[in-house]
């Protein structure tokens, strides 16, 4: 059975398991140890995620890692039912949706997690951090309502490759209180994606998480990253965010304390 090295709380990694679940493949989900503290990581899971990132999975010989990857592969693996378009050019819009939701999206809920879970601002700052990520979520709530148009899914007549790329980061939305008017076309749209079982399963698991289901929730995160035994990943598009956000102080104070991780080298 194929491994999926995941957390409940990673949109790339909901993006992946959305993926599996669609297409009826039964897959062992794994927490890999270290990937809180940045450290300690074992050797199989180096082995498939060289940068210690979830997701990465596993499947016989095969190791993938990076959520855009694992989906290309999963589609050649299980071609079945198809989750891309058929054309090149229908193909190439829905991965630049991933993409955008990936790179551009994504900070923004990250962002809102280490102010609001990690407090690495407070007064202020945490305020003027928090109100430029809902003006900026708010302006790609407008983009994706003119992608999706007058279509049921944003892959066209079915549910697909850029719908399982929206849906996560929507979601995590949710949890800080940004979200689509209900009656809007974004909005019905995300209620319908959010009954289909591959999404509502994988929402139930990070809504578990959060709750204290999966080994403790978030409660004590900030006491943990305080005591130095969580180190963050500050990577391309979320380090660009927080310091074009206005949180450079955030990430010099995080280097100072050694609470933040950039990528090591491959091994
Ligand atoms: N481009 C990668 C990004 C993966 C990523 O950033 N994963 C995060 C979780 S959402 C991670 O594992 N970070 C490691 C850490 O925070 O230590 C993908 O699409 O899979």
């Amino acid at each position: 059975m194929p491994l999926l090295y995941d957390h409940p709380l990673s949109p790339y990694a909901q993006k992946c398991k959305i993926a599996l679940r669609e297409k009826g493949v039964a897959f062992e989900a794994r927490l890999p140890a270290g990937l809180g503290p940045g450290a300690g990581f074992e050797r199989a899971f180096l082995e498939a995620s060289p940068r210690g990132e979830v997701p990465a999975l596993v499947d016989g010989e095969a190791r993938v890692f990076d959520s855009t990857i694992i989906l290309d592969y999963v589609e050649e693996r299980w071609p079945e039912p198809p989750l891309l378009p058929s054309t090149p050019a229908e193909r190439a819009r829905v991965r630049m949706i991933e993409e955008a939701m990936d790179t551009h999206y994504e900070p923004i809920n990250w962002g809102l997690g280490e102010i609001h879970f990690f407090r690495r601002a407070e007064g202020e700052l945490a305020q003027a951090l928090t109100e430029s990520a809902a003006a900026q979520a708010a302006a790609w709530r407008r983009w994706l309502e003119t992608q999706l148009g007058d279509r049921p899914w944003f892959d066209g007549e079915r549910f697909g490759r850029a719908d399982l790329s929206v849906a996560p980061y929507l979601n995590g939305s949710r949890g800080f209180g940004m979200q689509p008017e209900p009656e809007s076309r974004l909005g019905r749209w995300l209620a319908r994606a959010n009954e289909r079982p591959a999404v509502a399963q994988t929402a139930a698991e990070a809504a578990a998480f959060l709750a204290g289901g999966g080994g403790g929730g978030m409660g004590q995160i900030a006491e943990l990253l305080a005591k130095g035994l969580f180190k963050r990943e500050y990577r391309d598009h979320r380090l660009e965010w927080m310091i074009r956000s206005g949180g450079l102080s955030v990430v010099l104070e995080g280097l100072e304390r050694k609470n933040i991780r950039f990528t090591g080298e491959f091994d």
